[in-house]
């Protein structure tokens, strides 16, 4: 039989949500290319997906349920029925039930899938049972919170405006890598004229694809803000017709960085020359229509709330929001356009069961007590590898008495751990609806190919779940088309009648915000909120990140590679060895200073774990920080850990976010055993954080490349 093409969705976690055109030959997908009608991904996939048939017929997919039979973690399991899966569970439960509450009970998932069905199918199940609740917050809450902060309810702008700007600067966002049509435009930008810039943390893919790059300190883009408000104050060349009419506490926070912020101050904390951060706020607010795109790993620190505030204060000051192309964009928030409690039934809760944050499930499973946390469900996620703290968490995923269910497609480094595996389908074995976060565009599919082997979708296990709880809930036989057709019912002002029909279609579509983002302010006063009275810290200001009083001489940031996702994709071979294997990126000046050479195996430590890598010295990395890319699975890489051994489970200032890249380490040649990691040589403990961040170790010298002598630029 011919190759059938059927349209499909990406159900991974970007911003983008590609339209996929899967061409299916006697029930196995054989191709996935990019949809060229969809409006965002314009027939260009990134080289993640570009093989996703490689994914979805891997020999690696788990195929049947499975028991575990050998001990914890080692791998070792047993082919069971999906009948004796699903009565062990409930039996299981029913156990942990009685003996502890249902509180003992905690689900874990985030985003393996983004579909609104299969993303959000655990929470009527788990509202029913009074679980403990997970609170999912690993991503960027802390980008929400600090434009909230600011913007109020404001809904994001059109990313398409980019294209109008004069000068784009991509802020904390390595699109060559996570965000390829954002980059798509940006170029556009370029093309029509704009200059591009990008400020890092080291020279990314992303960097090399700009105009002038930018490298700073980790955690320090407030200190460059500020100091950048303080040039435009000084200089009076803030928009002050936009002020009056839009903005709240412009005066007050001119009082609060003149003298304070001044660029040779901040120099020293961000580690960019005061010359050029008085270059940069002086074309920044000469430009005619300024457009800050912002990533999300610069709000993974102690201070990112805080630092999103901070950056926001640069358009709403030089009122970048009155002109075409001009503004910021964090991302599009579509939460309006679909009634997602039809689907997650919070009215099945009882009561309000316990919150446990994602970023610390080491401690929850460690430490928690009355009840302690008795049996784990993951699905769609794999927090063993993704998850702060690794050490923390595989001692709690060690716990005899723990009974821990993974539904995975894969033998992730969690599932490894599990008492029952349970096979999970592949996005092109099952129904959902996607919306996405770079853009307004929603999209429906349905399943394109059979299950493989016998896997089952994240909601069809939740059925059986509920079945073997003996719950005759009708809400619980329904099916995945079913529950979609119930976010399309009910009319918002998000989606015409006829755009709802071109979804039920399986068409890519845009759905239109409320309100016009750049024209109305959705906060209480209706302004812009520099000054935000309700907040304890009530104007934008100078916040140290939590690894300044670490003590480690290194700051490590664990990046994202284009060759994977989290820890997704790890099962592509060809992918997997793009990335070669888990490399510490370093400069030469710190491998000198340590005798390290190139290639040579290294490990790296802290107080929370030692993890080896493989050195490849680079001048992409500036003195005094070091890069990982990518988020190995441990059957990859040469010690038995990843890199978040050494992350914390520390919490961002606004949002409770992980803090992922506040992280500080000391390298070593070798298979370091460093024993206790306490004994590793520390600098001196700093008086006190707010004076550390100012005194901390002499700020890295911006790698050597040369300035952009573009006159778009000048
Ligand atoms: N290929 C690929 N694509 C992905 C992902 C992936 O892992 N791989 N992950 C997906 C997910 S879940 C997300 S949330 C997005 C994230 O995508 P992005 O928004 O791009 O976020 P990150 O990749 O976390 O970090 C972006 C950049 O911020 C830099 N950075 C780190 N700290 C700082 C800082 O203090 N200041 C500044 N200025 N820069 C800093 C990092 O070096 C990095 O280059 O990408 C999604 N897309
Ligand atoms: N060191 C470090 N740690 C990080 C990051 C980093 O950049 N560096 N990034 C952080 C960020 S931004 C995020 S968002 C998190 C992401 O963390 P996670 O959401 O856990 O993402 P993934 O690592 O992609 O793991 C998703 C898993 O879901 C499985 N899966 C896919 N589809 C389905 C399905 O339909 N059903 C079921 N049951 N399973 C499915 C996949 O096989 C995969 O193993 O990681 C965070 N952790
Ligand atoms: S991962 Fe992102 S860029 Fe790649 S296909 Fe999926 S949505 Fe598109
Ligand atoms: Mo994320």
């Amino acid at each position: 039989m011919p190759a059938i093409v059927h349209r499909s969705v990406c159900p991974y976690d970007c911003p983008d949500a590609c339209g996929l055109l899967v061409a299916v030959e006697n029930g196995h997908a054989i191709s996935v290319s990019g949809d060229p009608d969809h409006p965002v991904t314009r027939g260009l996939l990134c080289p993640k997906m570009n093989r996703y048939e490689r994914t979805v017929h891997s020999p690696r997919r788990l195929t049947t349920p499975l028991r575990r039979t050998g001990a914890k973690g080692e791998g070792v399991f047993e082919v069971i029925s999906w009948d004796e899966a699903i009565s062990s569970i409930c039996s299981r439960w029913r156990e942990i039930i009685a003996g502890h509450g249902a509180e003992a009970i905690l689900p874990y998932s985030y985003a393996g899938t983004m579909g609104l069905v299969q993303r959000n199918a655990g929470h009527p199940f788990f509202h029913k049972l009074g679980a403990a609740r997970l609170e999912r917050t690993i991503c960027s809450p802390a980008k929400d919170a600090g434009w909230k902060t600011l913007m109020g309810d404001t809904p994001g702008m059109d990313h398409g405006e980019i294209e109008q700007s004069d000068l784009v600067i991509l802020w904390g966002i390595n699109a060559v890598s996570t965000s390829i049509h954002a980059m798509r435009d940006a170029r556009t930008a370029r093309k029509n004229g704009a200059c591009l810039w990008a400020i890092d943390t080291y020279r990314t893919p992303t960097c090399d694809a700009v105009d002038e790059a930018f490298l700073i300190r980790p955690g320090s883009d407030g200190a460059l803000a500020l100091s950048m408000l303080h040039v435009i104050a000084r200089e009076g060349l803030q928009d002050q017709e936009f002020i009056a009419a839009n903005v709240l506490g412009f005066e007050a926070l001119k009082a609060n960085i003149l003298p304070e912020c001044a660029p040779a101050r901040m120099a020293e904390v961000c580690g960019l020359a005061a010359e050029v951060i008085e270059r940069l706020a002086r074309a920044y607010a000469r430009a005619k229509a300024p457009f800050i795109r912002l990533g999300s790993g610069l709000t993974r620190y102690g201070n990112g709330a805080m630092t999103v505030r901070t950056i926001g204060g640069l358009p709403a000051v030089v009122g970048a929001w009155s002109k075409p192309g001009g503004g910021m964009f964090i991302g599009t928030s579509t939460g309006g356009a679909f009634p997602l409690q039809s689907v997650t039934r919070e009215d099945f809760m009882v009561g309000t069961p316990r919150l446990v944050s994602m970023n610390q499930l080491g401690e929850a499973l460690t430490e928690l007590e009355d009840p302690p946390v008795m049996s784990l469900y993951v699905y769609h996620s794999n927090p063993a590898a993704i998850a702060p703290d690794q050490n923390a968490v595989i001692q709690g995923l060690e716990r005899e008495e723990l009974f821990t269910v993974v539904h995975e497609r894969f033998l992730t480094d969690t599932a490894r751990y599990a008492d029952i595996i349970l096979p999970a389908t592949s996005s092109l074995e099952h129904a959902d609806i996607y919306r996405c976060y770079g853009s307004y565009q929603a999209q429906r599919c349905g399943a394109v190919i059979p299950p493989v082997g016998e896997a089952k979708s994240n909601w069809e296990v939740f059925a059986l779940l509920a079945t073997g709880m003996g719950w005759d809930e009708p809400f619980f036989r329904l099916s995945a088309d079913e529950l979609i057709e119930l976010l399309l019912v009910e009319e918002t002002p998000w989606r015409s009648a006829t755009v709802t029909e071109r979804l039920r279609r399986g068409e890519p579509v845009m759905l239109t915000p409320p309100t016009e983002p750049k024209r109305e302010w959705r906060t209480p006063s209706g302004r812009i909120e520099i000054l935000n009275v309700r907040e304890i810290e009530p104007l934008p200001r100078l916040l140290p990140t939590h690894a300044e009083g670490d003590g480690y001489p290194l700051r490590l940031q664990p990046a994202a590679t284009p060759f994977a996702l989290n820890s997704s994709f790890y099962e592509q071979d060809d992918l997997r060895l793009k990335q070669s294997c888990m490399e510490l990126m370093m400069n030469r000046e710190d491998a000198e200073a340590r005798g390290l050479a190139d290639g040579q195996e290294v490990t790296a430590c802290n107080d929370r774990g030692a993890v080896r890598f493989m050195l490849r010295i680079s001048e992409r990395v500036p003195a005094g920080t070091v890069v990982t890319e990518g988020v190995w699975w441990r059957e990859f890489i040469p010690g038995n850990r990843g890199v978040n051994a050494l992350t914390s489970q520390r919490l961002t200032d606004g949002g409770r976010g992980s803090t992922l890249y506040d992280v500080t380490v000391e390298v070593r040649g070798g298979v370091a055993d460093f024993g206790s990691a306490q004994s590793v040589p520390r600098a001196e403990s700093k008086e006190s954080l707010s004076t550390s961040f100012h005194a901390s170790a002499a700020a890295p010298k911006t790698a050597p490349f040369p300035s952009c002598s573009s006159e778009r630029c000048s």
